[in-house]
Order: C-alpha cells, then structure tokens, then sequence
C-alpha cells in the first residue's frame, strides 16, 4: 500500500522531518518560505495531510470543491488561522499540539512581564548604542514587580502556568477572568483567584496578561473602552494572538499614556508590526517566539506525528479539534 502523501509546509526540526520522511511520502518546503493562498490551495488539492503553521492562512474558499486532503495536522496549539467550520463541513480532521508549549509561553509571557516592567529592552538598545553615560540613581527606573497585581485573562494551561510564575516566583498577587467557573481549590493551586468580569480583572490589576483563544468569539477582547479601563500605569502583556488586542487603540493608549507599557509577542497581522509600535520606547516586541524553543518545537512536531500516524493507522488522533 503506498504511503500518504503530506506536505510540512515550513522548516521543521530535523528529527521531527527525519521521522515524517521514514513514515509518509513526504514533501518537505526546503527554502521554508510561507506560502501563499494559491499554494495553499494546490497543497489542499494534492497531498493527503497538509502539516500547517500559525503562518499558513486557510479561510472557508480554500476548502471548497473537492480537495484530497483529508487531515490538518497543524503545528501548534492555537488553530485561528484555519477555518474550522469549513474543514468540518469537508470532513477535514483537524488536530493541534496541546500541553507541550505550556511552560514556554508561560516563560515568554514572563519575560515580557519583567522587561517591560524593568525597561529591559530600553536598557539593552542603550548599550548597543553605545549612548550609555555610566550609572545613577535615576537612570531607567522601572516598576517593582514582587507585591504587584497580575490580571490573567483565559485561565487554561498556559494562563495556570503563567500564574504560578508569577505567584510562587515572583510573589505577585494573581487574579483571572475566565469563562467557564474554575473550581477555587483548583485556581489556589496556582496562587489565584476567579473573578467575575473581565472589567473586575482591569480594575485591579498593575499587569494583564491574554492567554484566551485568538478566534472570532474574543477577537479585540481588549478594545479602547477595556484599554482605558485598566489602572492608570499598568501594562498589558500579549502571548496570546494579536486580533485579542485592537491594535490601532493599543498604539493610542501607549502614546497617550492611558496604560504605562505593554509587552508582545503577537500581532494582528504577523509579520507586520505597525511603524507607530515600533517607535515606543515603552513597548517591548518579540517575533512570535512563545514556543521557540528545541525541546517544545520538537515535542510539538512529535505531536503532529503521533496525531497523523494515529488518523492513518485508522485510530483516533490524540488532539483533534475538529
Ligand atoms: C506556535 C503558537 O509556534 O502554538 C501556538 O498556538 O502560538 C506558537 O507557539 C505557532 O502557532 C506555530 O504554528
């Protein structure tokens, strides 16, 4: 019986791709340039699975006609980027990478936390400038983060995580906005506490971190009224998916000073990160890195494999969504 055929839309670790080419008739995308709409499509039309990113963009009109793929085995824990109601409709499985990338989101949100608290990214461009006069009292003064309120909007595992840094390590107080009610022995574990609106989180935190969804239910969750809601002086901190954040009023509240500063590493329309953002000096900007590291993108791609290898062998994959 021959092999299905799967295209890896981007480069991907090499033991993952080793494993991929042994299992599948595999078509690897060696120059890994993102592709677009039209290869996108032809990839729907030719190969069995197609193994997508956060970068490969699948609206409902790539679905339609007949298309030979039979499976998305996408490559990562957020799915915004396809659509889901159209692969369902087609009979597409889809699956994600759930678990592996927990930690290291939770890490880059915590980074972000503390640069944009302690002015980390103002500092390192002042000593590459080459523009530093030497220390005193004044110089690059940030915000304290121990004793602080952090504000956790979406308390699933990456939110739970954040919040144990951000308690056990740091010894904030920690307070989280979530749909669905969490059980209050389960949300002390992570030294946190449920409460009843997003507005409530707003109004009592110095840091509000997103860790909800990217889909269209919370696209610009955080919009100009909920912006202007937040503390005076606080910062918002994004590892979620850049449409939760309405970044044309988010530019506006960092340049009116409405909120203090914000840390990201998403945005509405990656790679483009509006010039205006570039330019503030109280932002500090991550090229999606949540996931960056060798031992979570290999888990992530292990993943991928174990949820095509299963749909394949005619078993239920481990992660489907759809
Ligand atoms: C991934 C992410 O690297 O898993 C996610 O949802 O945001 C990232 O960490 C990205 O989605 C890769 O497709």
């Amino acid at each position: 019986m021959s092999k299905p055929r799967i295209l890896v839309t981007r480069r991907w670790p090499a033991a993952v791709e080793a494993v991929l080419s042994e299992r599948f008739d595999t078509t690897l995308n060696r120059d890994d340039a993102a592709l677009d709409a039209g290869q996108l499509r032809e990839a729907l039309l030719t190969y069995d699975a197609v193994l997508p990113t956060v970068s490969d963009k699948l609206p409902a009109a790539l679905f339609e006609g007949a298309i030979r793929s039979k499976i998305l085995g996408n490559f990562g824990v957020g799915f915004n980027h396809i659509d889901i109601a159209a692969a369902k409709k087609k009979g597409v499985t889809v699956t994600n990478t759930p678990g592996v990338l927990t930690d290291c989101t939770a890490d880059i949100a915590m980074l972000l936390l503390l640069s944009v608290a302690r002015r980390g990214g103002e500092g390192e461009r002042e000593v590459r400038a080459g523009t530093w006069t030497g220390w005193r009292p004044t110089h690059l003064v940030g915000t304290k983060v121990t004793g602080k309120t952090v504000g956790i909007i979406g308390f699933g595992r990456i939110g739970r995580a954040f919040a144990q840094r951000c308690h056990f390590g740091f010894g904030m107080d920690v307070v989280f906005y979530n749909r669905s009610a969490i059980d209050p022995m389960e949300a002390s574990r992570y030294g946190a506490m449920q409460l009843q609106t997003v507005e409530d989180v707003l109004e009592v935190s110095d840091f509000v971190s997103l860790h909800c969804p990217g889909g269209a239910e919370n696209r610009h969750l955080m919009n100009a009224a909920r912006l202007a809601a937040m503390k005076p002086g606080s910062f918002l901190i994004n590892t979620a998916r850049g449409n939760v954040v309405d970044e044309a009023a988010l530019i506006s509240a960092l340049e009116q000073g409405t909120i203090r500063g914000a840390g990201l590493d998403v945005y509405e329309a990656e790679p483009h990160v509006p010039e205006r953002l570039r330019e503030l000096e109280n932002v500090v900007l991550l090229p999606h890195l949540g996931s960056a590291t060798e031992e979570t993108r290999t888990a992530m791609g292990m993943k991928v494999v174990d949820n095509i290898t299963a749909f394949f062998a005619g078993r239920e994959p481990p992660d489907r969504v759809v």
